[in-house]
């Protein structure tokens, strides 16, 4: 790895791709990406691949310096993909570490967008839909109406101002992943996006939603499960239970302090 090569006045810049059974988007969403942002290295994180995208990303790799491949041995989900995929990056120093799906759907274009608002300020800078300006392409109705649902039951339950918090098209400073505290984030998929936007929010840094164009992938089938659909509404149930509890007892002893 070149170490000046990614620098830029935000820093190294780092971009996690997690990929499964992604063998022919990966090339095209590589070429894009090494297009549109030079500057940044690139780390794929494969899960043992059955179609063989660990074999195509390690091709890809030998002949680009910038370009570096983890392999880890079965399908493990993408939090945990993406928790490996940061450690690797920051204990190699990077300054921007960003999450971009490998089928195309988050466009490497729009990256330095992202990355100009990490350099005016963010500490994570998230791509979201649901913005003004943000918009979906080629996406089924229902899937639509599932993440706007869950991201308004997020906000109201968790009690983040986002709009788009599950997405997962995001530029993290190195301080705001290091906040998150990433070895105790059990949750997976989407709920995995969420955790960590709440964390960064709940740690006093700053996150600012960029508009996005978002397009269902042409290649390839999508691995979300209803099993991960249901983890994050569970998951963010709990913890709007839990928030929602600690204020009034903290109410409840406020008043019984006054009384006493
Ligand atoms: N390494 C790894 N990558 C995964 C896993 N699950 C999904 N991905 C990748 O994460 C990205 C987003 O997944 P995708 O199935 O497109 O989700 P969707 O866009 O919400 O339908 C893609 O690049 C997938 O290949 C996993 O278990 N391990
Ligand atoms: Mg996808």
């Amino acid at each position: 790895m070149s170490a000046t090569s990614s620098s830029s006045a935000t820093g190294r810049t780092l971009v996690i791709t997690p990929t499964y059974d992604e063998r022919e988007s990966l090339p095209v969403t590589l070429a894009r990406l090494r297009a549109a942002v030079p500057a940044a290295d690139v780390l794929v994180v494969d899960d043992g691949s059955p179609d063989g995208t660990g074999q195509v990303a390690d091709a890809i790799a030998d002949a680009d310096a910038s370009v570096h491949v983890m392999h880890r041995p079965g399908k493990g989900g993408l939090g945990a993909a993406y928790t490996a995929g940061f450690g690797w990056g920051l204990e190699r120093g990077y300054d921007v570490l960003v999450e971009m799906d490998a089928d195309g759907s988050h466009a490497p274009e729009q990256l330095p967008a992202l990355l100009a608002a990490v350099e005016g300020g963010a500490d994570l800078a998230l791509g979201s839909r649901w913005v003004p300006g943000g918009r979906v392409v080629d996406w089924p109705l229902g899937r639509q109406l599932l993440s706007r649902g869950g991201n308004t039951w997020a906000r109201w339950a968790l009690g983040i101002p986002l709009r788009d918090a599950t997405g997962g098209y995001r530029a993290y400073r190195a301080r705001a992943l290091r906040a998150a505290d990433l070895s105790s984030v059990r949750s997976e998929g989407y709920c995995y996006q969420l955790e960590l936007a709440t964390r960064v929010v709940r740690a006093g840094l700053v996150a600012v939603e960029v508009p996005i164009t978002f397009t269902e992938r042409a290649a390839g089938t999508s691995k979300m499960s209803r099993a991960i659909i249901v983890e994050a509404l569970a998951r963010t149930t709990l913890w709007g239970a839990q928030r929602r509890w600690a204020q009034a007892r903290a109410l409840y002893e406020r008043r019984a302090g006054r009384s006493r």
